[in-house]
This record gives C-alpha cells, structure tokens and sequence, in this order.
C-alpha cells in the first residue's frame, strides 16, 4: 500500500478538505507508485494564507540573522540526507542520479549563501543635502510569499524561491509541481526540523488551475514567484497585474550554442551533449539549437550523431546510464509532435527521432536524444520550446549571422560561444541578447551564487539566485534623521535662488 501524504497548513500536517489524491509515479517504470498526494482546493489555500499571516507576524520580528541561522542548519541537514534525497528525487523526476545529486547541492549552495546575507541584507546609508540631517535606506519584509515550482529540479528551484523569501523575513506557501510533491515535502520536513516556526511555512499539494489559481489571487497574498510555462506566466501576469503583486516569472528557453570555425572541436562536442541530453533536455536552459560555422559543420555534426547515437538511456537510478526518461507520457507526445514538425518543415533527422519501448523501457516514459541537421532559423523547432531531448543544427557563415539567429527568437534566458578567439568571446557577452552567456561551456551550469534568468519572453525582469533575489523578495525603506532641531525644506533651503 502505498502512503499517503499530507498538505502542511497551520502548523501540523493535514488532510486535503478536497478529500481528493492523485498518483505519484516513478517516470522511469510506472507501476512503481511512490505516494498519493493531496488534490487541494481554494479552502486549503485559505486556511494556509490565514497560518501564514500569523507566521509572518512572528517571523518578520525575528532578527535577520537568526533568520539565517536556522538556513544554515537546513543546508547541514541537506548535506547529511543528500544521498536519501538524491535517490527518491531521482525516483519521481527520473534524472540520472549523478544530476539529482547536482540538484540537491544546489539547495545546499542556496541554503549557505541564504544562511550568511541574513548578516549582511544592506541598506544604505548616504550623505543628506541638509545639514545635521541623516539618510539611509534598509530592507523590510513584505508579507506572505507564494511559490509556484516546477517539476525538473524539484530541489533547487524550491531553494531559489524558499530560503531568499525566508531570510527577508516573508512567510511562505509554496505549490510544488503536481509531478514532483515528494522531494518538497521532503525539504518541509527538513525546514521544520531546523527549527522553523512552524506557521511560517504552509505547503499546499495540488493542481495549478484548483491551488495555483487561488494562491495568486489571494488579495493577502503579497508576493509571487513563477518557475513554468510563457503561456500560465502570462495569465498569472495578467492577475498580478490587476491586484498590484510583485511578480517573479521564469518561464521558457530556446537557448543556442554557437561553434565558431576555430573552437576546439572535442569540448564543443561533449558541451553540446551535455547541453542538449543532460536531464532529458527537460532544462529552460537546455541547448535546443547548435550553431556551427560552416567551415567545420559537416565534421562536427557526424561525430555528434555518432556521440548521441551512443548515449544509454535508462532508469536514472542505474549508474549505467546517461540519459532518464521524460517526466510524462504528454512530454513524450509533446516530443514526438514537434519531431514530426521538424521533418514537415524540411530538417533532416540524424540520430533518434523515436520512441525506446519494449523490454526494460516498457513502463517508462523513454525518448532517444535527437538531432536534427538542416534546420532553417524559421521552422518550429528553432523557434518553439519543446523541453526534451531535441536538438536542432543551424549552419551559418559568419558570426555576425550567429548573433542575429541566436537573437530572434522570443526567449532570451541562456546561451554559449565556443571559441579560442578572446576578442570574439567579450564580443559575444556583449553581443548575444540574454541573461546568460557561457564561453567554452554550454548553456547550463548556473551557479547558486548568480543571477539567474533571462531577457524578453523568457522572464519579467526580475532575476532568482545571486544577490538580486533579495531585492525581489524586500521592501526598502528610505528613512530621514533631521537632528537640526530646525525645519529644513528639502530642496528649498539649501538652494535659496
Ligand atoms: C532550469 O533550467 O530550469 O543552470 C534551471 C542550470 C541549473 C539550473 C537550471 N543550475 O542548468
């Protein structure tokens, strides 16, 4: 029997008032069931805003660096439980382990950068125009925090969005992806054993459109982060347009690696693997176009079908293998769709383009890593998000073409250059349109400590990780001293013309 789990609203884990649960599977092999979680409704969204009201009265008094303390003790109790935690992330999400283990450790980066800005959180103190008077700006917390997740890194996006909210001193309800609850109840249980008061962290299970929905539109709901599609972040952009919310979006990618004629063949080759493959392409920042300069083009493409043609796919938990399955059968169809696309529109296919079903695959959602060659910078899988293991080939004369096909696309979140040429390389920084450039290295990788997102449909302006998210997650104060025991009229007194 399998168990079944629980939201966490008000201080103690409960039942939906639903009364509803959904399955949650292993994608690698389907008839393996990890839990039923709850199918939650607007009322448990409500009981966990008004929890969440009285978390954040408690919590917003609490000094910042006890804030942080309690992050710290996170980080450690990830640190002890990585391996447990790997392995049942692996189980619902189907990344092979060696990822899943990356995905934990980056909430554990998250968890220690978060632990130490609860000692630093700056203000700003600045020189008055007026005498005798002072000026300074410091960070308060805003209210209640409401957190959407996806499903492809069902630890570290969580992290991004939890631990930031949590040091500036927000409380937070957070919606995991229907595909992923596990490894979130998992990190819930973590906070509380850190000593996190309880009524400051509300977990609510469910469905986007029967919890999503409701969470965004409650008007005591201050803040809201986004980790999904363009087309919800666009509907949740509308509502929080409407209600004056701070809003977060992360949304889609279409993230190019560029090839010059001089790059060193061998690293551009295993970057665009891992690029492209690397958790089944189900990244935002996952390579789906390659660029390469015609001069080298031909023999770079036919050892990279060789080299995708040789990728093991497999039960993620298999250290055998390099590539799980897709997260869902609809992914899987998504996938198969937009390959079907690719040939309508003239692309050539050069390694997979097919289903792997059959004997250890049969109950797994498994899809052969593809490589299309020929593709024209207009045909739909160059331009649309597919989020699997498709990879489209571009060629182009000059860098100058690189740019603009790199460019017109409507997402601006990742990309990369592979060049030996220094001057080539800052130009590319400056050049390509988005919010992340790599140079030799492909277009994933982001570190804990960096800004992270993208320009154009890819996000809203605001960045997660790094030291910008605390900006999101804060109000600042601008605060005035006048200790001149005389009425100073700013801009009037000290300018009498
Ligand atoms: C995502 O693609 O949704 O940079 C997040 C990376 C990871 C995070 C990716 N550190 O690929």
């Amino acid at each position: 029997m399998a168990k079944t789990f629980k939201n966490f609203i008000g201080g103690v884990w409960v039942a939906p008032t639903t009364g509803q649960y959904f399955d949650n599977r292993n994608p690698a092999d389907t008839t393996d069931l990890i839990g039923r979680f709850p199918d939650s409704g607007a009322k448990d969204v409500a009981a966990a805003v008004r929890s969440a009201t009285e978390g954040f009265a408690v919590w917003s008094r609490t000094p910042a660096p006890a804030r942080g303390d309690i992050l710290r003790r996170v980080g450690d109790l990830l640190v002890a439980r990585k391996e447990a935690l790997a392995n049942a992330m692996t189980r619902e999400m189907g990344k092979v382990l060696a990822e899943a283990r990356g995905d934990v450790q980056e909430g554990i980066d998250t968890a220690y950068y978060a632990g130490a800005e609860g000692r630093r959180l700056f203000g700003r103190t600045v020189p008055s125009e007026l005498r005798a008077k002072w000026a300074m700006s410091y960070r308060r917390p805003i209210g209640i925090a409401g957190l959407i997740t996806p499903f492809n890194f069902p630890m570290a996006i969580p992290t991004w969005k939890m631990f930031p909210a949590l040091v500036c001193g927000n409380s937070v309800i957070i919606k995991p992806s229907e595909d992923v609850p596990h490894t979130v109840h998992q990190l819930v249980e973590i906070l509380l054993e850190a000593g996190l008061p309880p009524e400051v962290i509300q977990l609510v299970h469910g469905r986007g459109q029967t919890v999503g929905k409701p969470l965004v539109e409650h008007p005591s709901v201050s803040v809201i982060s986004f980790t999904g599609s363009t087309a919800t972040g666009s509907v949740i952009g509308e509502t929080c347009g409407r209600l004056h919310k701070r809003l977060s979006l992360e949304m889609g990618g279409k993230n190019a690696m560029i090839v010059m004629d001089d790059a060193d063949l061998d690293l551009a080759l295993d970057g665009v693997l891992w690029g492209a493959f690397g958790t089944t392409g189900q990244r935002c920042t996952a390579t789906s176009r390659l660029l390469v300069h015609r001069k080298v083009h031909d023999r770079f493409v036919t050892r990279l079908a060789d080299a995708a043609a040789d990728l093991k796919l497999g039960d993620g938990r298999d250290p055998k293998s390099q590539v799980g399955p897709l997260i869902h059968e609809a992914s899987r169809s998504k996938v198969e769709r937009y390959v079907g696309y690719g040939l309508e529109d003239g692309a050539t296919l050069a390694s997979g383009g097919k289903r792997s079903g059959g004997g250890r695959f049969a109950h797994g959602y498994f899809y052969r890593p593809t490589i299309f060659v020929g593709v024209k910078p207009n045909h739909r899988i160059a331009r649309q998000e597919i989020f699997g293991p498709v990879l489209s080939v571009i060629r182009f004369n000059t860098y100058a073409e690189a740019v603009r096909i790199n460019n017109d696309v409507a997402y601006g979140l990742s990309s990369s250059i592979y060049t030996r040429n220094v001057a080539l390389a800052f130009k590319a920084l400056r050049d390509l349109d988005n919010g992340i450039t790599y140079v030799n290295a492909p277009t994933i990788g982001a570190e804990a400590h960096l800004p992270f997102g993208g320009v154009k449909q890819t996000g809203n302006g605001h960045r997660e990780g790094g030291w910008e998210v605390y900006d999101f997650y804060s109000e600042t104060k601008a605060c005035y001293i006048d200790y001149s025991g005389t009425l100073q009229r700013a801009q009037i007194d000290n300018y009498d013309h």
